[in-house]
């Protein structure tokens, strides 16, 4: 395994809802190195770019005003297959379906309301990455 790096977002509801440190005391337990953090907010546009790839899902226009409501916590993570375990670590898109000890069987509300997001892939989290920060942010 190689030592890689993955991006994440503490999504509106789990920072309006004040998960913002037990969310990254689990992120941090679970042996990742936090490389860069901001607290920002995402506009329209922004969200409707970031999630570019559902745009034809009929969850999109929801997931669009539901991601730029409010602010949110942005990372990029570092660990050893970064982009799996943490996968692994927030658990599936549905938190009814989440293993226990997971961030979204934890923190999640709902389907489209579920706390964090995961990169799927170490080319994704590159580019996710390169969205929110830039690179004297990274470090
Ligand atoms: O990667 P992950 O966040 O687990 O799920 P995606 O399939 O990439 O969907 C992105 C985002 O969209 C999901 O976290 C919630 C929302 N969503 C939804 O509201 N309803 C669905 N049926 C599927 C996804
Ligand atoms: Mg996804």
């Amino acid at each position: 395994m190689t030592t890689n790096r993955t991006f994440t977002m503490i999504k509106p509801d789990a920072v309006a809802n004040g998960h913002i440190g037990n969310i990254l005391a689990m992120i941090n337990y679970a042996g990742f190195k936090i490389v860069s953090l901001k607290l920002t907010q995402l506009t329209v546009a922004d969200a409707q770019a970031f999630y570019a790839i559902h745009k034809e899902r009929p969850f999109y226009a929801d997931l669009v005003e539901f991601m730029s409501s409010g602010p949110i916590v942005a990372a990029i993570l570092e660990k050893e297959n970064a982009v799996l375990d943490f996968r692994t670590l927030i658990g599936t898109t549905n938190p009814a379906d989440a293993a226990e000890g997971t961030i979204r069987k934890k923190y999640a509300t709902s389907m489209s309301q579920n706390a964090v997001h995961g990169s799927d892939s170490d080319e994704n989290a590159a580019i996710e990455s390169a969205f929110h920060f830039a690179t004297r942010e990274e470090f």
